[in-house]
C-alpha cells in the first residue's frame, strides 16, 4: 500500500478533506515553530492552523520535538501529511497539511535554531506539557532543576524547552530581530503569564540586557486549549488506511468537540485562527478555570478511582453509576461553587456536555494514560480547587477523593511492579514502598512531598484529615469502596 504524501495525496480528491496547500502549489512560508508535536498538537493547534489556511494565508508550521525521534520517522516520510478523524455521532476524515516539517532537538539543533531565530518565524506554539516547564511548586522556573541548571551553563546544545528559547532570543536580540510571540498550549494555570516569566527569569542569569529586552517585548497570551485527543493506536491506523486507501503511519483521533481561547494581545500579524473558530478573551483566566477545574480534575479523580476499581477507559468508568454519582457529587458540591466562570457560560450545562463527552462510545481513552504524570496534574487540577475552598471555609470531602486515590494508584503500581509514568516515579515509588496501609502514615508519608504539595496547605488539617478520611474508606473494606452520598447517577 502507498504512503499518504504530496505524491499520493491527488488520489484523494473528491473522498475526504485536503490540505489547503498541495504540491502544486506555493508551500506556504513557515511562520510557526511548535515544540511538542504530540497527538493533542495535532488535533489541535495543527487543526486550526490548517482551517485558517483554508481561509487564506501564508503559515505553515515546524514541529520540533524535543528529543523522541518518533513523530519525525513517522511523518518526514508523508511531508508532514497525517489524517484526523473526528470521532463522534459521526465519523469525520480530514488531511492536515500545516506540519511543513518535523525536526529533532536533539540531533536538528542548527536548523532548529535557524527556524527560531529566523525573522519570518513570528510564533512559537508549545504543548510539552506541565513538567515541561521545568517550574518549581510556587510556579517559578525552578533554578535548581539540573537541566536548567545545565542550560544555564551554555556548555552545550540546550535540552530544556525555556533553555532553547532563550538561546534563539537572545540571538534575536543581537540580531535586532523581534522576539517571536510564545503561546503555551498546556494546561497550566496561568499558562502564559508563568512561561513569560519562566523565559525572563532564565534570560535574567544570563543577561540583564536580554532580560529587559524580554521585559519589554516579549508577548505571552494565556490560552485555554480543549479536546479530548487519545494517543493512536493500529485500531486507527487501520481505519484510516481503509478509508483512504494509503498508508498514514500517525493518524491522530479526537472527539469533534474542540475549543481555543487566547488572550486578545497577539500581534496583528496572525494566523486566520479567528475565522477557524478560535475565540480571542480579554480574560482567558475564567475560561481556563472553567475547564481545569470542570474537565481536568473529573478526569483525574475519574482515572485513579477508575483504575483502582478495575476500569480500563473513560468510556467503561462512566458506566459505573456509583463512580458517575460521586463524581457529579463533587462537581456540584466542591468544584463549581469554587469559581465564577465567564458570564456567558452556563456553568451546569458546561458541566453536563463534559460528561457527555467522557460518554463518547466513539473514543477509547485510557485512564492510565490520563493517569500520567499526577504529580505535575494535581497541583493544576485538584489542588487549586481545595485551596480556594479551605480559604473559603467549603467542604473538600470529595476533592481529597482524587488526592487519596492517587496515593492508593501509586502504590498499587509499586506494589505490582508496574511502570509509573510520572517526572517524579523515583520519588513516589519509594515513598509508596514505605506505605504500611495505616491512613494516618501513609498520606503523611505522601503529602511531605514537598514538590507537590505547597507547606501552606498540608500544615492545615482539614486538608490532611479529608484525605485521611478518604484513604480510609477507600481500603476499609478490603476493596475500594466509594462514600455514601446523597446525588443520583
Ligand atoms: C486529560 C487531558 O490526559 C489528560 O490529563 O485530562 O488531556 C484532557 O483530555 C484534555 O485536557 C481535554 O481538553
Amino acid at each position: 500500500m502507498n504512503r499518504l504524501c504530496n505524491d499520493t495525496l491527488a488520489g484523494l480528491e473528491g473522498s475526504i478533506a485536503l490540505p489547503a496547500y498541495r504540491l502544486a502549489e506555493q508551500k506556504p512560508q513557515i511562520g510557526i515553530v511548535h515544540l511538542g508535536p504530540g497527538a493533542f498538537f495535532r488535533g489541535h493547534q495543527a487543526w486550526y492552523t490548517e482551517q485558517a489556511l483554508q481561509q487564506g494565508g501564508d503559515w505553515a508550521i515546524s514541529a520540533v520535538s524535543m528529543r523522541s525521534p518518533d513523530v519525525s520517522d513517522a511523518l518526514t516520510p508523508q511531508d508532514g501529511l497525517y489524517t484526523l478523524v473526528e470521532l463522534d455521532a459521526t465519523i469525520g476524515y480530514q488531511v492536515v497539511g500545516s506540519v511543513q516539517e518535523v525536526l529533532v532537538a536533539a540531533t536538528d539543533y542548527p536548523k532548529v535554531l535557524t527556524r527560531l531565530t529566523a525573522a519570518s518565524t513570528k510564533y512559537v506554539t508549545m504543548t510539552i506539557t506541565e513538567k515541561g516547564y521545568c517550574l518549581a511548586s510556587n510556579g517559578e522556573l525552578d533554578l535548581q532543576n539540573k537541566e536548567v541548571c545545565r542550560d544555564l551553563t551554555r556548555s552545550a546544545q540546550p535540552v530544556t524547552a525555556i533553555g532553547m528559547l532563550v538561546t534563539a532570543l537572545s540571538e534575536r536580540f543581537r540580531a535586532n530581530i523581534p522576539p517571536f510571540c510564545v503561546i503555551s498550549c498546556d494546561n497550566l494555570t496561568d499558562n502564559g503569564h508563568k512561561l513569560r516569566a519562566a523565559i525572563l527569569r532564565f534570560a535574567e542569569q544570563w543577561d540583564p540586557a536580554l532580560a529587559n529586552w524580554l521585559e519589554q517585548q516579549l508577548i505571552s497570551p494565556c490560552t485555554m486549549v480543549d479536546s479530548i485527543t487519545p494517543a493512536t493506536d493500529d485500531a486507527l491506523r487501520t481505519q484510516v488506511a481503509d478509508k483512504i486507501g494509503l498508508l498514514d503511519q500517525w493518524p491522530i483521533k479526537r472527539e469533534s468537540f474542540v475549543q481555543w481561547v487566547i488572550e486578545d494581545c497577539l500581534p496583528v500579524e496572525r494566523p486566520a485562527w479567528h475565522q477557524a473558530g478560535v475565540i480571542y478573551a480579554a480574560d482567558v483566566s475564567a475560561f481556563e478555570k472553567a475547564k481545569l477545574r470542570l474537565l481536568n480534575a473529573p478526569h483525574s479523580t475519574l482515572a485513579y478511582l477508575g483504575c483502582l476499581l478495575g476500569h480500563e477507559t473513560v468510556f467503561d468508568a462512566m458506566q459505573d453509576s456509583a463512580l458517575v454519582g460521586f463524581i457529579k457529587q463533587m462537581v456540584t458540591e466542591e468544584i463549581i461553587p469554587s469559581f465564577k466562570a465567564p458570564a456567558e457560560l452556563d456553568v451546569q450545562q458546561y458541566s453536563a456536555d463534559i460528561l457527555q463527552r467522557f460518554r463518547n462510545p466513539a473514543i477509547r481513552h485510557l485512564l492510565s494514560q490520563i493517569a500520567w504524570d499526577g504529580s505535575q496534574k494535581l497541583p493544576m487540577r485538584l489542588l487549586p480547587v481545595i485551596r480556594d475552598n479551605l480559604a473559603s471555609g467549603r467542604s473538600v470531602r470529595y476533592l481529597a477523593y482524587g488526592i487519596a486515590a492517587w496515593c492508593l494508584f501509586i502504590r498499587q503500581r509499586q506494589q505490582s511492579q508496574t511502570k509509573l509514568t510520572d517526572p517524579l516515579a523515583e520519588q513516589l515509588l519509594a515513598v509508596a514502598a514505605q506505605c504500611s496501609g495505616n491512613a494516618e502514615a501513609d498520606v503523611a508519608l505522601f503529602l511531605a512531598i514537598d514538590a507537590v504539595f505547597p507547606r501552606e496547605l498540608t500544615e492545615q488539617n482539614a486538608f490532611k484529615q479529608a484525605v485521611v478520611a478518604a484513604y480510609q474508606q477507600l481500603t476499609s473494606k478490603g476493596m475500594v469502596t466509594l462514600p455514601s452520598y446523597t446525588g443520583e447517577a
